[in-house]
């Protein structure tokens, strides 16, 4: 019988840091007051939730990374909303994005959670944010609970 490493839900005693874009700030709010909202209700306390805001989602992972070396946080979860129809170089906005939060797990051995919404139109991301398709902040609260505590279990181990 394999001896399985899990994560559970239980938010209690985590340190965890939010980085949101200002950009597309009516869509980020809401992916934000979603996550805050579960990230409490698994047992995180509000004074252990530090917030920090950035211009757009390309200034997401430098403060990423800078919060996850501290050794403060036991996830950092980035928020933003690229959408297509707003700009014309969304690919690279949201790539570099992309790929700078993954780089910034991976480096610093923090779950660096992506929480960027790109959608194609407002419609889409008002959808994602809230709407009919959920809030994508809700997923980022409960990723970084989860993947926090299978980090902490794996290391236990
Ligand atoms: N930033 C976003 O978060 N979403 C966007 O849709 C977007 N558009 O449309 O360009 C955007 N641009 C700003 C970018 O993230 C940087 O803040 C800017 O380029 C300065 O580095």
């Amino acid at each position: 019988m394999p001896k399985e490493i899990k994560g559970d839900m239980n938010g209690q005693g985590l340190h965890v840091a939010i980085v949101v874009a200002r950009f597309n700030e009516i869509i980020t709010r809401k992916l934000l007051d979603s996550a805050v909202e579960t990230l409490v209700r698994h047992g995180v306390r509000d004074e252990d939730i530090t917030l920090s805001w950035v211009p757009g989602s390309f200034e997401l992972p430098v403060v990423a990374k800078t919060l996850a070396k501290t050794g403060r946080y036991q996830a950092v979860i980035c928020l933003g909303a690229v959408i297509r129809g707003e700009t014309s170089h969304y690919d690279m906005v949201a790539g570099q994005s992309a790929g700078g939060i993954n780089s910034v797990a991976l480096e610093t051995g923090v779950p660096t959670i992506f929480g960027v919404l790109t959608t194609e139109n407002m419609e889409q991301a008002i959808n994602r944010a809230g709407g009919k398709s959920g809030n994508m902040g809700a997923n980022t609260a409960v990723a970084a609970i989860e993947t926090a505590r299978l980090i902490e279990a794996a290391n236990m181990a």
